[in-house]
This record gives C-alpha cells, sequence and structure tokens, in this order.
C-alpha cells in the first residue's frame, strides 16, 4: 500500500505555494521531482567522491568509479536486462534513440528497406527515423490509429512485410496514455526479420518493465522522469546487436588502442560512451532505482491506475470537455475544452497553483490525427493524491467558467 503523504515529505519541492496556493504538480510527463535521497546522493557525490572514471587509480577515481559501474548494475537489474554490457549510459531518451537511428540505421539500412513506426511517437522516436530514411533511401511508414488511439495488432501484422527492418514503438504514449502491446509487436516483428525499438520513456518510470521477457532489440528511457537528474538515460540493446554496431561518437574512453591512423574499440558498454560521462546523473540515477524498487512498481502502477481512472472519469464528465486517448491508460490525461485555448486552460491553472503541460507535447503529427494544435495535459505519479485530482477537476471547471464568460 503506497503511504503518500509519508512519500510526499521526501519531496521538498512539493511542500510550497505557488501564486498563493499550495502547489499541485501534474507535469510529470514532462519531467518528475526529486526525493531527497537522489539530492543527497548526488550532493554527496560532489562533496566526498568527485572524480572522473576509469581513469586515475587514486582513492576517489577508484570510489567515482565504483558508484558509476554500481548504478549501471542497478539499473540493468530494474529493467531485467541479461548483462551491464547491454547498458549504455546516454543523455536521455532523445540521445539513446538517435544513437541507435545512426548506429544501427544507418549502417544497415537501404534503398527499398522499411521503418515503421506509430502516429503517437514523440518527435524523438520520429526525426531521427525520417534523417535515416532519408540518407540511406529506406521508407518510413506508419502503424494505422484506432480512434480511440490505440493499435489493433492485425493490422499491426499485416503492415509488417519481408520488407520491414525496423520497427519502433512507444510503450506508452506521452499525449494519449496508450499502453501498446509492444511485446506482441516485436513478436510480430521478428517473424518478419525485422528489429524492434520500444520507446520506454513514459513506461519505465510507471511500470515494471522486462527487457527480456519482452524480447525487444532496444529499449531506452530518461533518468529525469523516474525521479532521478536530467542529462542521463538509457541505451539498452542486445548484446550481439551492440557488437556489432560501430560507436556513433568517438574519442576518450571508448577506445582499446590508438595508433596514429587507427583505433580499436573499448568493450561493451564503454565503446558506446565517449567522453567524460554524467557521472553524479549516473549514480543519482542509481539511487532514484534505490527508492522506486523501496515502493515496488506493481505498487506504482496500481496506485496511478486508481488516480489515473478517477481523473479520466471525472474530467470527462466536464460539458465541453474532450479527452483524447483509450479509457485504459498509463498516468496521464489529455484534453481541451471547447472554444479555450490549451495556453489559457493552462495558465487559469498554474493560478491555482496547479502545473500541466499545454502544447503539442513534441507530437505534432499526432495533433494532425486529432484535429487540433494543441491539447491541454496532467499527468501523475506515485506522490500525487485524489485531494490533487478534485483541485484539478474543479479547477478546469473554474478555467471553463471564467474563459465562457469572458467571451
Ligand atoms: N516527453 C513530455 O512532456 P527526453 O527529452 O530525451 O528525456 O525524452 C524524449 C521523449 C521521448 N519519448 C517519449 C514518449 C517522451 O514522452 C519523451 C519526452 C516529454 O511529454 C518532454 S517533450
Amino acid at each position: 500500500m503506497i503511504d503518500v503523504q509519508a512519500i510526499r515529505k521526501d519531496f521538498p519541492i512539493l511542500d510550497q505555494e505557488v501564486n498563493r496556493h499550495h502547489l499541485v504538480y501534474l507535469d510529470n510527463a514532462a519531467t518528475s521531482q526529486k526525493p531527497n535521497s537522489v539530492i543527497d546522493t548526488i550532493s554527496d557525490y560532489y562533496r566526498r567522491d568527485n572524480s572522473n572514471v576509469h581513469r586515475g587509480v587514486h582513492t576517489l577515481g577508484t570510489r567515482a568509479t565504483e558508484h558509476y559501474e554500481d548504478a549501471r548494475e542497478k539499473i540493468r537489474k530494474f529493467i531485467s536486462a541479461k548483462s551491464t554490457k547491454e547498458i549504455i549510459y546516454t543523455k536521455g531518451t532523445t540521445d539513446s534513440l538517435n544513437m541507435i537511428a545512426y548506429g544501427y540505421g544507418m549502417a544497415n539500412l537501404k534503398r527499398g528497406d522499411e521503418i515503421i513506426i506509430t502516429k503517437m511517437e514523440h518527435h524523438a522516436n520520429l526525426i531521427p527515423w525520417q534523417q535515416v530514411a532519408r540518407a540511406t533511401g529506406a521508407v518510413l511508414n506508419y502503424f494505422p490509429m484506432e480512434p480511440d488511439g490505440t493499435l489493433d495488432l492485425d493490422k499491426v501484422r499485416n503492415a509488417i512485410t519481408e520488407r520491414t527492418k525496423i520497427v519502433s514503438c512507444t510503450e506508452v504514449s506521452n499525449v494519449l496514455g496508450t499502453v501498446n502491446p509492444v511485446t506482441k509487436i516485436a513478436q510480430l516483428a521478428h517473424e518478419k526479420g525485422a528489429i524492434m525499438v520500444v520507446d520506454g520513456a513514459q513506461s519505465t518510470p510507471h511500470m515494471p518493465v522486462d527487457v527480456q521477457k519482452m524480447d525487444t532489440d532496444f529499449f531506452v528511457f530518461s533518468g529525469h522522469k523516474m525521479l532521478g537528474p536530467t542529462g542521463i538515460g538509457v541505451l539498452y540493446g542486445k548484446q550481439n546487436l551492440l557488437e556489432a554496431m560501430e560507436p556513433v561518437q568517438t574519442g576518450g574512453e571508448m577506445i582499446d588502442e590508438v595508433g596514429f591512423h587507427s583505433a580499436t574499440w573499448a568493450e561493451l558498454p564503454w565503446k558506446f560512451e565517449a567522453g567524460t560521462p554524467h557521472i553524479a546523473g549516473a549514480i543519482g540515477l542509481g539511487a532514484a532505482i534505490d527508492y522506486l524498487n523501496g515502493i515496488g512498481m506493481d505498487e506504482i502502477q496500481a496506485y496511478e491506475k486508481k488516480l489515473t481512472d478517477v481523473a479520466y472519469e471525472t474530467i470527462s464528465a466536464i460539458d465541453g470537455v474532450t479527452v483524447y486517448g483509450p479509457k485504459s491508460r498509463s498516468g496521464l490525461v489529455t484534453f481541451n475544452i471547447k472554444g479555450i485555448h490549451p495556453h489559457d486552460v493552462s495558465t487559469a491553472l498554474d493560478a491555482e497553483g496547479i502545473a500541466v503541460r499545454a502544447g503539442h507535447h513534441c507530437a505534432q503529427p499526432l495533433m494532425q490525427v486529432l484535429k487540433c494544435e494543441s491539447t491541454v495535459r496532467a499527468s501523475f505519479y506515485f506522490y500525487n493524491t485524489m485531494d490533487e485530482i478534485e483541485k484539478l477537476a474543479k479547477g478546469i471547471k473554474d478555467a471553463k467558467e471564467f474563459f465562457e464568460h469572458a467571451i
């Protein structure tokens, strides 16, 4: 059972007033807040252990390296990867997806090959594929999407052909909250000889992840959406694929031997980690994983489901409000109020201390499908309360009334 009041005490930022109201932070899909344990771990690292990793043999260098590599092992366990060789530190989901597109896609695609993604992808899982398709002559196609923002597996099966070489799909949509059946999609991709890439930016913070059960070839996520710091993320790849891939960036740290005219690469995972990494970020992400494990991902998922179900029902019931996406969803609700610009709704909510995101959410093609330019999105985490959902619903009603009278 989640003791939300006890949990909230671990997050100092939540205890503040914004515009003379107690802060209600509902922009967790953009970035999550950080518990004391993560803040302290990062601060302790800089106070006591700060040094470069894998270089000096002095005590601080050894400590920093141990903490950095311990965090990698925590990440491996958290997503059930086979080996830490498969866990590459990156700057975040965007960086990881670019590494796959440029490192794997560029080397393996040729004219006439096909990449298939969904219409609900974040730009990070879309533009790199557009660029790689343009450079290689491959074609970028999309799975059809159902009117409620889900995928139909029969249509997915029919869309994948022998020409398909890469299927890339978000596990959870950052706009619709749709939870895509990525394990089944990976199976369908493999049946036709394609590889599977899963964007786990919005799933890893909210539900258990097992990359071996999922049998995905690549899986990516960001630390900052799961209590960790910004600027750190993960690229998981199956070892055989990573072994075969050339490094995307070269320089210090990622080499074995260097001569005047050639060089050989370090073993996995360091082959893909050129330059001084975000050491404090990696260690902070390790502390974030400790915190999440202390609560339990099953518990987190179950608690957020309750919050989300209530939010979905309450907001959908407000007259003039359109909620986008399926009823069964991960922890967010995206909506529009008829005749009121999403930025106005967000500004009105902010005046009541409620932080939500308004905009296209880095998913402009999806906005075309939804036939709008932007939306309002409230996104939850396990430190949110039912009381906050009520405040959100009241805030939406108040905003609606205010703008209707102003028009
Ligand atoms: N979505 C949102 O408010 P980065 O920025 O690299 O950490 O993550 C990119 C990314 C990739 N895929 C999905 C599904 C995402 O949701 C995001 C980040 C944030 O929705 C910021 S745009």
